[in-house]
């Protein structure tokens, strides 16, 4: 870091925050032009991952962000911040931002429109295809990604003010398994951690899970943990994870379900199990425990691809119950065919060794997006706004109180989920498609599916920051929408923290934030006054402070926005009583379920199984290989809409698909590192650059998500229960296009 920027920082920042840390290097802090002096600092959440962690934006006289550095006071990232956090702020300059309306015209060309002619049309197209097909026949895509009073907000006006029946988000392609998991065994959608636990475990093991790579500040405080944890990694790829950690089981892909119920029966051999805690706190384990002995060794053995000895050695180093074992999981797990029944495994061990609720324990699930929690609670797609219960009358009563609207306005049943309202699109049921802050037509599963759906779509309007995104390139009109830093609200993290994001950037041209555009659209569509309470965001989180009263995550002991910032994060629950009574400080760090009660009716945690079934398409000899997907660099963000905007985050990372292919494969296939190779499905294919590496096994491949084509041959399989897309398991066949 050059000495110009050290003393810029300590000049506004006090002592330099980015030498506790990571040190990424200059990110961002090489060019501060000598013009824009920094005169005040103000803090806020990153706007890309669920670490939540808080960044210090330093601001010129006008209250305008010159530049940002990592909080070194804030209990989530203690002074870090990975590659994309440093330069949050450079994807707002990009000169493909959306900043006016624009509506295609009848000769296929986009044109800029004014606020009130997108308004206009955005109704009148709407409202005549409801008319003509049914209320039912407009659906909304939404996100994990804009703030919890923008999320409510527009699940408020699409479904009781636009009367728009089925509404999901991006949160079913990442979190969806892990909400209904929690909910069926733990009463509530509550992950039961805090992020010192990572420091505070003995034993900690990660399945399906790459946090050096997804979750960069998570792995530094699994990195301060000083009691010399073991560290265990369960993914069938040799991983950055997976190479730092201690043991690496690299199992079958999608053989995760047996492999925890084989453990299971090893921790009931072992005689590892809690029997005081399951009696006290737990339904359902006897006719569990006769599961797991269904899963002898050679059985697990035979599915993982395990020796017995690796079996004994993992079960062996998390039955010690004089240690602390935390289990920890992601997309590996959330995205597969049984998926729910896998997470729920995972809670299975932790119930059965009694390993929740203390210090370094816990079920854990790492979240994915920035607000993927808040959209949990208040998304209003599967749950009733703020976790309650479409069909239950005294639900949409309370609900409809609290929002000072008419009961009848709330649907009695559940939306449907996204897979069903991409296949009413096919059917023709659903003719009209509002999406916000996702990409659709490259992250969806079966892309190309998805592109044909376009030509059904009566009129699609597309809410983006950028122009440029795969979906906005087809859509009808599209909304030009302020982005992370140019507009205030609430994030919730992984650990259930609250923390706000403020404005410190003004919005391109005359884009406007979510929040204005839904207030206008329902003031268009003439059902503004209904929203009237909804007056901005920070008016807004006191209507969600009423939603959470009395619920598992009740947060009404939060003052407002500026309480937060002041605390440093406050995690749910935190109640009125908590802030009134409580001698602890809002700010300390809180785990649930140290009582031992859970939010079943019971109080009871539940022990929830089933038997395996087989991935859904298995390598044959056609297409013999096994394709997985996942992230690829901690500088890529998806579909790369914001950090393929940055200069440093693109040198940080390749610019074009690349196949991870192991040698053997590779000398079968007679591929060299750097050829150009066709990867096909039974659903489409790709190009990419060979790259050898043992990480993956033999027979396997490995795509990152981040280039719009891998989804083409991704297969349409879905969980059962959560509805979560399968797309880390497919097979396809491999050839060499070109020599390098
Ligand atoms: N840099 C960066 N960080 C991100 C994101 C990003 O795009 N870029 N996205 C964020 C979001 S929304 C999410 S959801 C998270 C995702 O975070 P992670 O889930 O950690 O990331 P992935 O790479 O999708 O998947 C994790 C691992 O699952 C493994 N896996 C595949 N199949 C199986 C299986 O059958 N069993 C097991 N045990 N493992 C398997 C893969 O090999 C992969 O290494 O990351 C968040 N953080
Ligand atoms: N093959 C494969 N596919 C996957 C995955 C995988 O592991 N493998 N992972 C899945 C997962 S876990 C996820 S979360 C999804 C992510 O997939 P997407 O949600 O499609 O990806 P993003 O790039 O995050 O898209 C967010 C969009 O919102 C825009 N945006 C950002 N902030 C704002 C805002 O404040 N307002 C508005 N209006 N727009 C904004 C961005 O410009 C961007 O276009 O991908 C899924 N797809
Ligand atoms: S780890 Fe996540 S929250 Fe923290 S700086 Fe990186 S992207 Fe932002
Ligand atoms: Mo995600």
């Amino acid at each position: 870091m050059t000495t110009a920027v050290q003393n810029f920082l300590r000049a506004i920042d006090g002592p330099m925050t980015s030498e506790l840390v990571l040190r990424p290097g200059d990110f961002g802090l090489g060019q501060i032009p000598a013009r824009l002096k920094p005169v005040s600092t103000t803090s806020m959440i990153c706007g890309f991952c669920s670490t939540g962690c808080s960044l210090k934006v330093h601001l010129d006289k006008n209250s305008e962000a010159v530049n940002l550095s990592p909080d070194a006071d804030y209990p989530v990232n203690l002074g870090m911040a990975c590659p994309k956090g440093w330069e949050a702020l450079t994807p707002l300059a990009a000169t493909d931002r959306a900043t006016a309306p624009m509506l295609r015209q009848a000769d296929g060309s986009m044109e800029s429109v004014s606020w009130d002619q997108a308004l206009s049309t955005f109704c009148d197209r709407f409202k005549a295809i409801q008319t003509q097909h049914g209320k039912d026949s407009v659906a909304v895509l939404s996100t994990g990604q804009i703030v919890t009073e923008e999320m409510a907000l527009l699940g408020a006006v699409a479904k009781f003010g636009l009367g728009i029946k089925h509404l999901d988000s991006n949160t079913r392609q990442c979190m969806a398994t892990t909400h209904v998991a929690y909910k069926e065994s733990f009463g509530f959608d509550a992950p039961p951690f805090t992020y010192a636990d990572f420091e505070e475990s003995d034993v900690l093991v990660f399945f399906g899970a790459n946090p050096c790579i997804a979750h960069p500040i998570m792995w530094q405080r699994v990195m301060n943990n000083k009691r010399k944890p073991l560290i265990i990694v369960v993914d069938p790829r040799r991983t950055e994870t997976a190479m730092a950690a201690h043991r690496h089981y690299a199992i079958k892909p999608k053989s995760d379900l047996t492999l925890l119920y084989g453990l299971a029966n090893q921790l009931i051999n072992r005689e590892a199990v809690d029997q005081t805690f399951i009696d006290n706190h737990t339904d359902g384990y006897e006719a569990f425990a006769r599961h797991a002995r269904e899963f002898s060794s050679s059985r697990v053995c035979t599915a993982t691809g395990l020796t017995p000895e690796q079996l004994d050695q993992f079960a062996a180093e998390i039955s010690d119950r004089t240690k602390r074992v935390s289990l920890w999981w992601t997309m590996g797990v959330n995205q597969g065919h049984e998926s729910t029944r896998t997470a729920q495994a995972i809670i299975n061990l932790s119930l059965m060794t009694g390993q929740i609720g203390r210090p370094g324990t816990g079920a854990n699930s790492i979240t994915g997006q920035c607000n993927a929690m808040g959209s949990r609670l208040f998304g209003n797609a599967t749950s009733l706004l703020g976790g309650y219960d479409f069909g239950n009358e005294e639900h949409r009563a309370h609900v409809a109180k609290i929002l000072a609207i008419e009961p009848s306005t709330i649907p009695t049943e559940k939306s449907w989920a996204y897979d069903l309202i991409i296949d009413g699109i096919e059917h023709g049921k659903i003719r009209g498609l509002w999406v916000i802050a996702t990409d659709p037509a490259h992250s969806w599963i079966n892309q190309g599916r998805f592109a044909q759906l376009r030509e059904k779509l009566d009129f699609l309007v597309v809410q983006d920051m950028y122009t440029t995104t795969n979906t906005a390139q087809v859509a009808d009109l599209i909304l030009p929408a302020a982005g992370w830093g140019e507009k205030a609200g609430v994030f919730i993290n992984s650990e259930r923290r609250l923390g706000a994001v403020r404005k410190v950037a003004r919005s391109p041209g005359i884009a406007l934030s979510d929040f204005a555009i839904f207030k206008l659209i329902a003031e268009y569509w003439g059902v503004g006054e209904m929203f009237d309470r909804w007056e901005s965001p920070e008016d807004s989180f006191q209507i969600l402070k009423e939603l959470s009263r009395g619920q598992p995550y009740e947060f009404t002991g939060v003052r407002d926005h500026t309480h937060l910032t002041e605390a440093g994060g406050i995690q749910w629950p935190w109640t009125e009583t908590d802030a009134a009574t409580d001698a602890r400080p809002d700010t300390q760090e809180r785990r649930l379920f140290a009582d031992g009660r859970f939010f079943t009716p019971r109080r009871r945690a539940k022990f929830i199984f089933d038997e395996p079934r087989p991935m859904p398409e298995l390598p044959d000899q056609d297409f013999p290989l096994l394709m997985l997907t996942g992230r690829g660099t901690s500088a890529q963000w998806h579909t790369g809409s914001r950090t393929s905007k940055s200069g440093v985050l693109r040198k940080l990372a390749p610019t074009t698909l690349y196949v991870e292919l192991n040698p053997a494969d590779a000398t079968r296939l007679k591929v060299r590192a750097g050829d150009k190779v066709r990867v096909w499905s039974r659903r489409g294919e790709t190009f990419a650059t060979a790259m050898l590496t043992s990480t993956v096994q033999i027979g396997q491949i490995f795509l990152p998500m981040h280039f719009d084509t891998v989804n083409q041959l991704t297969f349409p399989a879905y969980d059962p229960h959560s509805r979560q897309p399968s797309y880390k398991a497919c097979a396809v066949a491999l050839e060499r296009a070109a020599r390098r």
